[in-house]
């Protein structure tokens, strides 16, 4: 695979929305010392030692570009393995332009998005999971995102997979040792042992491929779309939700016509709320296309908050509504609004459906137990338990991939197929397990996945 590093050094402005006070440029590859003399002569750098700081001025034609702070890492013990400098400029986006058009004069090239983390995959420093952590890493917006990025940086996810690899790999050797003695009719893999492997194998493949549904909202947030019937207190319920003044609220039914939205973190989980026209039958031209777009959310949604209101609606209404909700897949909660202008009788009231909350928005009445319950439904306690998540989409397929391999391998066994397409099963399920780690991956592949990284990293 070495032979897809580019011997190039390259180089990048790795902070590069940055405009505070410091500017890092990052520097890696072969020449990377080589082109340190030559912009800050003041040093030897290919003298000194791994891991050290230094202050230098850096010069183009003896005129001072900058004072900078430099720091080394020597191969291989750097972040791609190679030779790499870090320097800390001011951070005028001037000096910083400057300073790279100066490298680049000295025979580096412009680094590409996400090369830095896929030399440092290609010289064996992390493994393709982990390097996408990276991506993600940067990206975390919450805490509950960034805590499963720094488990799978960091080998987490990785050895997971590469446990239950080896395990395959043991029993696809004696499968493929029983081919090489085909004539002779031997068993070498014990096929009561390998039904067992399978099964726990696949147990905790089922479980990864679970993970996903929690990993994928915690990496993208989780949509939550609140609809009902028009005055039921939707926006006041987006508003109070957001603590802010988002939507507009008003008596007037059919106030709100488009889709509001935005996003909230709830105990580290980020929500995206999104408040909708009323649900109803109406001539208006603008309504009725806000009423359609509340209908495709609510198929696109996580989750729906159905909101009621709980002094005016009718148990006949509420059973429709609910008949159509149940229609859909989507998770959903019931909440009565209003609360605050009921009698006592509420319970009562709507003592046929269960589970319903009641709240009052405007009030702030139940708001902490409305939310309690949204990360109820997503299985929040999950996240808690130091369980492996699956958090990229790539990896899910792979997973899958690799069940369907598993499940037709458990299934030749039952019907006893030979051990040649037996062996056939298991090298497919290796391969897309493998896949995720990168230890099979195709060039094209690798370059869409490292395309998606910013500059610099
Ligand atoms: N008493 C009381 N009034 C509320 C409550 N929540 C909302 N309201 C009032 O109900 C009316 C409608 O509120 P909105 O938030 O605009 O309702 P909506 O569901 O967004 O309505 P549309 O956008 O027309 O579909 C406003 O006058 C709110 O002040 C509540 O908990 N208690
Ligand atoms: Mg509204």
């Amino acid at each position: 695979m070495s032979n897809l590093i580019s011997q190039d050094t390259i180089v990048a402005v790795a902070t590069p929305q940055g405009q505070g006070a410091i500017g890092v440029i990052r520097l890696s590859g072969a020449k990377t010392f080589d082109i340190l003399k030559e912009i800050a002569p003041s040093k030897n750098w290919s003298e000194l030692s791994s891991h050290t700081l230094h202050l230098a001025h850096i010069k183009r034609d003896g005129i001072l570009l900058d004072e900078a702070l430099i720091a080394l890492f020597k191969n291989p013990h750097s972040y791609t393995g190679e030779d790499v400098a870090e320097i800390s400029c001011h951070g005028s986006p001037f000096i910083l332009q400057q300073v790279v058009q100066l490298i680049l004069a000295k025979g580096a090239r412009l680094a590409k998005a996400g090369e830095f983390t896929q030399r440092a995959f290609l010289r064996g420093r992390m493994d393709l999971a982990q390097a996408e952590a990276v991506a993600d890493l940067i990206a975390s917006e919450s805490e509950a995102a960034h805590r499963v990025a720094m488990h799978q940086m960091r080998g987490g996810f990785s050895n997971e997979i590469k446990e239950l690899r080896v395990q395959l790999i043991n029993f696809a050797s004696l499968i493929e040792l029983e081919l090489d003695f085909s004539e002779e009719d031997v068993e070498f893999a014990n096929r009561d042992q390998l039904r067992t492997l399978i099964n726990s194998i696949r147990l905790t493949i089922e479980q990864l491929i679970k993970s996903f549904d929690l990993g994928h909202v915690i990496k993208n947030g989780v949509p939550t779309v609140i609809v009902g019937k028009p005055n039921a207190g939707k926006s006041t319920l987006l508003n109070k939700l957001l603590h802010e003044e988002k939507a507009i609220v008003s008596e007037i039914p059919g106030t709100t016509r488009d889709l509001i939205e935005d996003e909230m973190t709830l105990d580290g989980i980020s929500f995206r709320f999104i408040d909708t026209a009323g649900l109803r039958e109406t001539v208006d031209k603008v309504e009725a296309i806000g009423v359609q777009r509340t209908r495709d959310k609510m198929k696109q949604a996580s989750l729906i908050i159905y909101l009621f209101d709980v002094t005016t609606t009718k148990e006949k209404e509420l059973i429709a509504d609910l008949e159509e909700l149940k229609g859909l897949s989507t998770p959903y909660l019931v909440v009565g609004n209003k609360a605050d202008q009921a009698d006592d009788k509420l319970g009562k009231k709507f003592k046929n459906f269960h589970g319903i909350l009641f709240i009052s928005a405007k009030k702030e009445l139940g708001l902490e137990e409305l939310k309690t319950r949204l990360l109820d439904m997503v299985n929040y306690e999950q996240l808690n338990s130091n369980q492996t998540l699956v958090t990229n989409t790539r990896h899910y397929e792979c997973l899958v991939n690799t069940r369907t391999a598993l499940i037709g391998a458990s299934k030749g066994m039952d019907e006893q197929i030979s051990g040649d397409l037996l062996a056939q099963d298991i090298r497919q399920a290796l391969f897309h397990l493998g896949s995720i780690t990168g230890e099979v991956s195709a060039d094209d592949l690798l370059g869409n996945i490292f395309s998606k990284f910013c500059i610099g990293k």
